[in-house]
């Protein structure tokens, strides 16, 4: 077993020298060092855009192996491609929709095909070593269609998670993308879905719920042939790295030289990649507020401010840095002294050792951004302080704001607040800055990068062994030629058939779901063995029942056994009264009345409320309130609330597809039990069968059922099978 890590690019740069050379440097990113660190006996690879555009085929035979000692494998990319799939779909659309920049999100259907063959170059590579067992972790935007890709193409028996470290973003706003439903369709084809922070997921699912009409419980969504799960993984640092950097005496040099340099004056850091996402203007606009309401500080206190040139050839990010110079050429302009400059300007990248040295002599570090996944130079911060006070000042649009929250919170548009705040820190008691920082160390060393990469690997094969223990088989040619040897082995069977879901699909008047000629004449088929006894097992009234299927020598159950059919005739199973009374009547029709598209539907035994027609969030809502609002009074009246497949019943206990299967199973001695159905109400049915019993599970899984067809159009294919035994059948 293998643990392959997809990512955009892989941990290292290849680079060509002037001597045509190629140069293979390392880069230590979050990622890549939380991995390294990660104490598995997985056997570690690596699949990533190597850094470099290579000119022939030679170029890159040569790059691949030297790479492959690593067990890196290298995706080549053309310019093009890079153009399309990177600057393009992922930094161009994604990005700027993600972090709430609708303005900046560019629709172009060059990028987005870009983006398809990029994320099919990467299964391509990928699926040259994956091998059945194998776990394989996709990470990022970037990427958003390669798990299905890979689900879909890859061998069967791997175990696929994804991690998006950036937000995602609300529905409202994932909804503008044309590409919405192959986008989250893409992750669903995951086993795990991994975010940050609770929002981001809850994001997530909305979108799943609203473009695929998919159902969650909780953290998991039954799909046709697997559960799908999404969690909260939020991403930590390699803490004892920066925690104990400023002890190396390179770092203390550059401490001294640092001081050295900027005297006693206090100092305010702030370390970000240029982007808009990150609030650079509106930072500085809120430093300039501080110097404004606090003159006093002028001469005393300058913000440090390292940007790490990035994207600068798209428009967007070359304006903003042109904003950005501007700004910070003003404010310098109007307050510089002879000895002092307010802002400090870096447009590069620093050497580790300079980055912690700052980190380390920061008075204050303020972490503005507008828009943060997680952002981890707030994290690295802490840890680098060691015993040094300091103050965090981090904006609650940050992922890390929900677990940093012992830092000073501010809203990063506020400008007012901001000025506040630095001005606030700067004054703190070194007594409290000393407390807040021992509790954002605690956290910090806690939840680091290697927690949470154990965690999410943890949490894929604790997927992995409950897809093996407790999931439904899914029905492939072996299990229906296994199922089909019992059948015709046995003496005495009995066949439970559900209607609606199962023998016919949903339409969307539940009146026009009419059996069809095919499904006539394969149920006669089926009742015409007289080893057989059929019964179908339905939550419809037992007139219309009797109208569609009538003719037929079946056994049948209508409204889950209150009314059944044996031996060619209906018995009422049921008191004279209705089990409810107008108390729940009334609550019904309230709802019905502040929900469009949803109806009532009243039975003898049964009060229907269906929401099948309802948007989708709507419907969760109503339905949660009805339950909740029901709950008292059923209670009191003896009544069982249940929550169908976009229905909510209200029964009396005494009658459901469970008590129904057992009533049949009394009646006889059988060899061979087969039940199948689509919906909960179905599972009762399951559960009350015995453990020899075939119980099918149609569409998506559950935990209750032996096996599982993944869709409803294979159920008559199913039957035909069952009898005939040609499983090329379905
Ligand atoms: C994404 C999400 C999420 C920065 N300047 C220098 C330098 N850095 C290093 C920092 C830090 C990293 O870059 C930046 O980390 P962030 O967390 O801010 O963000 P991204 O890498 O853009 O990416 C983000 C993250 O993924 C993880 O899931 O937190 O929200 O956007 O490690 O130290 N390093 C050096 N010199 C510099 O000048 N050596």
């Amino acid at each position: 077993m293998k643990l392959i890590i997809i990512a955009n690019r892989l941990p290292l740069k290849v680079s060509k020298t002037p001597g045509n050379e190629f140069e293979f440097v390392r880069s230590e990113g979050g990622l890549t060092t939380g991995l390294d660190s990660l104490e598995t006996d997985l056997e570690k690879h690596w699949v990533g855009w190597p850094g470099a555009i290579m000119e022939t085929k030679e170029e890159e035979e040569a790059v691949t192996r030297h790479l492959e000692e690593f067990q890196f494998h290298p995706v080549f990319l053309s310019e093009q491609q890079l153009h399309l799939h990177y600057e393009g779909f992922s930094n161009s659309t994604l990005w700027p929709l993600c972090h709430y920049f609708n303005v900046y999100t560019e629709h172009d259907s060059e990028y987005w095909r870009g983006y398809v063959e990029v994320n099919r170059l990467f299964c391509e590579t990928a699926l040259k070593f994956i091998e059945p067992g194998d776990i394989v972790w996709v990470q990022d935007y970037q990427l958003m269609l390669l798990p299905a890709l890979l689900r879909t193409e890859g061998p069967a028996g791997i175990n696929i998670g994804y991690f998006h470290h950036i937000p995602f973003p609300t529905y409202e706003l994932f909804r503008v993308l044309p590409q919405r439903s192959e986008l989250v369709s893409g992750l669903l084809g995951a086993d795990l879905i991994g975010f940050h922070t609770h929002d981001y997921m809850r994001h997530f699912v909305s979108a799943c719920e609203r473009i695929l009409d998919l159902r969650f419980t909780m953290d998991h969504v039954m799909l046709n042939d697997r559960i799908a799960y999404a969690d909260v993984f939020p991403m930590g640092i390699n803490y004892t790295l920066y925690n104990e950097a400023p002890a190396l005496t390179e770092v203390q040099e550059m401490t001294l030289k640092l001081k050295d340099h900027y005297g006693n004056n206090k100092l305010i850091l702030s370390v970000d990649r240029l982007d808009y996402s990150k609030g650079i203007l509106h930072r500085l606009k809120g430093f300039r507020r501080f110097l404004e309401l606090y003159p006093g500080y002028i001469g005393r206190v300058s913000l440090v401010m390292i940007i790490v040139p990035s994207r600068d050839t798209v428009d967007s990010y070359s304006e903003l840095k042109t904003k950005i110079d501007e700004t910070i050429g003003a404010i310098n302009g109007q307050y510089s002294q002879l000895n002092w400059i307010p802002v400090y300007y870096f447009y590069h990248g620093f050497p580790f050792e300079e980055l912690v040295a700052m980190y380390h002599i920061a008075d204050v570090a303020l972490v503005t951004p507008l828009r943060d996944g997680m952002n981890l130079v707030a994290k690295e911060y802490v840890a680098a302080k060691r015993d040094k006070p300091g103050v965090l000042i981090l904006s609650e649009m940050a992922g890390a704001a929900i677990e940093l929250n012992d830092a000073l919170i501010i809203n990063p548009y506020d400008v007012e607040q901001v000025a506040a705040t630095i001005h606030e820190a700067l004054e703190m008691p070194l007594e409290e800055q000393r407390r807040r920082m021992g509790v954002l160390q605690r956290r910090v060393a806690k939840k680091t990068v290697n927690h949470w990469a154990k965690r999410f690997i943890g949490q894929l094969l604790a997927i992995r062994e409950q897809n093996e223990n407790s999931s439904s088989e899914t029905i492939d040619s072996t299990v229906l030629t296994q199922i089909h040897s019992a059948y015709n082995a046995a003496g005495n069977r009995l066949i439970i058939l559900d209607y609606d879901g199962t023998l016919m699909g949903f339409k969307r008047r539940p009146e026009d779901a009419v059996p069809t000629e095919a499904l006539l004449a394969q149920l006669a088929r089926l009742a015409a063995d007289p080893l057989n006894r059929v019964v179908i097992s339905s939550g419809r009234d037992h007139l219309t029942l009797e109208n569609w299927l009538g003719r037929l020598p079946l056994d049948m159950a209508a409204e889950h056994g209150a009314y059944y059919k044996s031996q060619g005739e209906w018995v009422r199973n049921i008191p004279d009264e209705k089990p409810w009374n107008d108390e729940i009547t009334a609550i019904l029709q309230e709802f019905t009345d502040r929900t469009p598209r949803s109806m009532i539907e009243e039975k003898e035994t049964t009060l229907v409320w269906h929401y099948r027609n309802v948007d989708a969030w709507l419907a969760s809502l109503r339905e949660q309130q009805l339950v909740e609002t029901l709950i008292e009074p059923c209670s009191r009246q003896g009544l069982q609330i249940m929550r169908g497949n976009k229905i909510v019943e209200i029964k009396s206990p005494n009658h459901t597809k469970g008590s129904e299967a057992r009533r049949l199973l009394a009646m006889d001695e059988y060899d061979f039990v087969l039940a199948m159905g689509d919906d909960t109400t179905d599972e009762d049915m399951f559960r009350a069968l015995p453990d020899s019993a075939y119980t099918i599970k149609v569409g998506r899984m559950s935990q209750v059922a032996r096996f599982n067809l993944s869709s409803q159009t294979k159920v008559l294919p199913f039957l035909r099978v069952l009898m005939s035994g040609d499983s090329t059948a379905v």
